[in-house]
């Protein structure tokens, strides 16, 4: 996978592109942790605590495809080291619990799920282990990892994303030209996740929001939530931002937490896939293997409700008006609408620094960035055009659609809502 200079502008790889207009994916964080009421664990609870009565991952996808995700990542293996498939390289594994006796591969049965509803599989292998005895030695453990990437980039199909998560791993020497080497032979299309030689990067919060402007060319990304360390790259690269979010506070299950509102949930989606980024939104199975109900509701309620507003799109014309400008023509007849998406033309590259929409010499919308996804909420208007201006170097606006979703203003964050910043605790 090459990435290609157009002028100052890099171009994104086919790949990249087909990744972000899958715009929604669901992350599931499952594995030792769930047992204990753990967010962080350090390698020594028993595998044999890890004992999902009714594990089923139908029911995960499922939820996944009603909320109109098109692919989702597990946490094969999280910090604590603990492994959801059967590896050779540790016994901290399915192959130790008395799960399925033994027998049973969480990774397969979601693989499998999602290759029967039809959306793409990504997984997360954390770079740092807790239990692994070569982790104190960075060239044995640089086997150990490539031996487990392997595994799981040679049984399970073709990949969407591989997720490497930066946290704890602040200072420690990985050979990230051996891991790309493999992803590179056996998985070539999926995205790489924030290290290594990265493909997508980190919104750099972890409460699902991206800001504007929401830029795809960037030179450094952020290493994770808990540290404000930094990757700088040698050279600008075309990485777009996932945004990450939990549906409750933690990032896996726990019998006092809750789930977030659905409008809150709907702030986020605004403020992820509205902006331009992807949005990968976790939802944690509990000790059953099933998902909470509580969670269930809202996020049935939140593909309900993302169908509802865009599901029926009315689309623009859209005639050239000068440079940098655009007439969007609704029809012969004015149109009623609440909500302006503006998608840009990324085949050259992301150019528009800023734009304006207007109806009738009224403004309805302006900020930054456009990219893949812009969205406004305008308040009512009855119009046949919508005016849009534009600043960049030559850009090109792809779509312009309007909506009637009835919702005059956006939805908003609860009031000094974060996600935790702090260490868990083990
Ligand atoms: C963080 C991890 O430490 C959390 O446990 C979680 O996996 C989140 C997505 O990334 O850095």
């Amino acid at each position: 996978m090459t990435i290609q200079h157009h002028l100052k502008h890099l171009v994104p790889t086919p790949e990249q592109l087909a990744w972000q207009r899958l715009e929604l994916g669901m992350f599931f964080h499952f594995g030792m942790n769930t047992f204990h009421g753990k967010e962080w664990s350090d390698g020594t609870l028993p595998a044999s605590s890890f004992d999902p009565s009714e594990l089923d991952a139908d029911e995960w996808v499922r939820l996944a495809v009603e909320a109109g995700a098109r692919y989702v990542v597990l946490t094969a293996k999280h910090h604590d080291g603990f492994c959801l498939w059967p590896t050779a390289t540790t016994d901290y594994s399915v192959v130790s619990s008395p799960w399925r006796e033994g027998r049973g591969d969480v990774v397969a049965e979601v693989a499998r799920a999602c290759r029967d509803a039809g959306i793409g599989l990504g997984l997360y292998l954390s770079p740092w282990d807790r239990n692994h005895p070569a982790y104190a030695d960075p060239d044995a453990y640089a086997e150990v990892y490539a031996e487990q990437l392997t595994e799981l980039c040679t049984r399970y199909g073709p990949l969407v994303e591989l997720w490497f998560d930066g946290a704890g791993s602040e200072g420690y020497v990985y050979d990230w030209e051996r891991t790309m080497a493999i992803i590179h032979e056996h998985q070539p299309q999926a995205m790489v996740f924030n290290m290594g030689a990265p493909t997508i990067r980190w919104v750099g919060n972890e409460d699902g929001i991206a800001s504007d402007p929401v830029e795809y060319t960037v030179s450094h990304t952020q290493m994770s939530n808990y540290t404000i360390v930094t990757t700088q790259f040698a050279d600008a690269l075309y990485l777009p931002p996932e945004c990450d979010v939990s549906v409750r506070r933690g990032w896996f299950w726990h019998p006092d937490d809750e789930p977030k509102t659905l409008e809150h949930l709907m702030a986020i989606y605004y403020r992820s896939v509205g902006m331009g980024a992807n949005l990968l939104l976790n939802v944690p199975p509990d000790t059953r293997g099933r998902i909470d109900p509580a969670d269930a509701e809202v996020i049935r309620a939140l593909g309900g409700e993302i169908r509802r507003r865009f599901g029926a799109p009315v689309p623009a014309a859209l005639e050239r008006a000068g440079d940098g400008r655009w007439s969007a023509v609704l029809g012969d007849e004015a149109v009623t609408f609440d909500h302006v998406l503006v998608r840009e033309d990324l085949s050259r590259g992301q150019r528009v620094g800023a734009h304006r929409l207007r109806v009738d010499g009224d403004d309805v919308g302006s900020g930054l960035t456009i990219g893949a996804n812009r969205l406004h909420a305008t308040g009512t208007r009855t119009a046949r055009v919508i005016e849009l201006e534009v600043d960049g170097d030559d850009p090109v606006i792809d779509q312009v659609l309007v909506y009637r979703t009835g919702e005059l203003v956006a939805p908003t964050v609860p009031e000094g809502y974060v996600a935790p910043t702090a260490y868990p605790e083990d």
